[in-house]
């Protein structure tokens, strides 16, 4: 996006009143001519900006595209928007390698989405994948922690829709009594020992809710229409602060799991571990009290044994 773009678009975004086109080529010191050819790119973008007689006007914001999610993001963060993309991790990775900065990478169609231990993603048209491109000052040791505020970002932003999330260890976000999931994070990096060069920490939430079972989407979650502008902002916005209070990060996730308290089976390189899930320590692992001792897990998958109650 070009600047006189986004100083157009914040321009009309700050104003209630109509702004003429001579005003604005003279705030931006531009020609008439360029003013009229970025507002009709902003207009071939989804922005709605009426010409009345006194002026251009904001009347509505596009969900999607770089320019829309960039406008009133309070993150330090570009974005690159894809209505399809094969994975928002993979291009992310791509963009990590050839020197790329804070960026996130969004898409609302996935082709060959990603899961963990690449297992598959279905990432439907409609939905968000959003992958975000950090370069934290933290050993790769740390990096969990960074998957865990991804998690916390996303339950506490689908709480202010009405869909009341809660979070299995360590990635996935789960909704209601039945414990569907909503959300899983991704989180993959590349370092030296002591310091990561890069790591993306992608999200999926459903929309629609995909054929799978134990998924949910946020369409059968929420009244009303999802907002994906607000979601992916919202996410976005979180996970920055999170990251820059580091201590914050563990109580909230402490706050949001439900895997504490509950009787788990982890499944992880070593084995399959059964006991009850008791604590999370950092970077994120969790312990698990077995009859024959306390087990720190590193990585793994989480199983919640029923009954829910038990743990609750
Ligand atoms: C995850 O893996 O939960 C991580 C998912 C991360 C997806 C995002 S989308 C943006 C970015 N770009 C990518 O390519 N990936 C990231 P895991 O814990 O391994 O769970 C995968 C398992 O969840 C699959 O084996 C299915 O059983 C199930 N699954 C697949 N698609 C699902 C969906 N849309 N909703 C719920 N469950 C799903």
């Amino acid at each position: 996006m070009t600047t006189s773009r986004t100083q157009i678009l914040n321009l009309l975004c700050d104003r209630d009143e109509p702004i003429s086109g001579p005003t604005l080529a003279d705030t931006l010191s531009i020609s008439r001519a360029g003013v009229w050819k970025q507002i009709e790119a902003l207009r071939t973008e989804g922005f709605d900006i009426p010409s009345t007689d006194a002026g251009y006007v904001l009347a509505s914001i596009p969900e999607t595209g770089a320019a829309a999610l960039e406008l009133g993001l309070d993150a330090p963060f570009s974005i690159e928007y894809h209505d399809a993309i094969d994975s928002t991790n993979r291009r992310a990775r791509e963009l990590a390698e050839s020197g790329v900065e804070e960026t996130a990478v969004v898409a609302a169609e996935q082709t060959a989405g990603r899961g963990r231990l690449d297992r598959e993603w279905e990432s439907p048209p409609g939905g968000i994948y959003c992958s975000l491109l950090c370069r934290p000052s933290l050993a790769p040791v740390e990096a969990p922690l960074f998957t865990l505020a991804a998690a916390v970002a996303t339950t506490e932003t689908l709480d202010t829709l009405g869909c009341e999330g809660s979070i299995k260890w360590p990635n996935d976000v789960l909704v209601g009594e039945s414990e569907r999931k909503i959300a899983g994070i991704l989180t993959e990096m590349q370092g030296e020992t002591d310091r990561i060069d890069w790591m993306v920490v992608g999200i999926g939430i459903n929309v629609e809710t995909p054929p799978i079972d134990e998924a949910t989407g946020l369409n059968d979650e929420i009244d009303g229409t999802v907002d994906r502008r607000a979601v992916v902002q919202g996410f976005i916005e979180r996970f920055d602060h999170l990251r820059s209070a580091p201590e914050r990060i563990l109580p909230a996730w402490r706050e949001h799991t439900a895997t504490l308290g509950r009787d788990v089976r982890v499944e992880t390189p070593e084995g399959s571990v059964v006991g009850t899930a008791t604590e999370i320590v950092s970077p994120g692992a969790l312990l698990v009290e077995t009859d024959s001792g306390t087990k720190r897990i590193h990585a793994g998958d989480c199983e919640h044994l029923r009954p829910i109650s038990a743990g609750r």
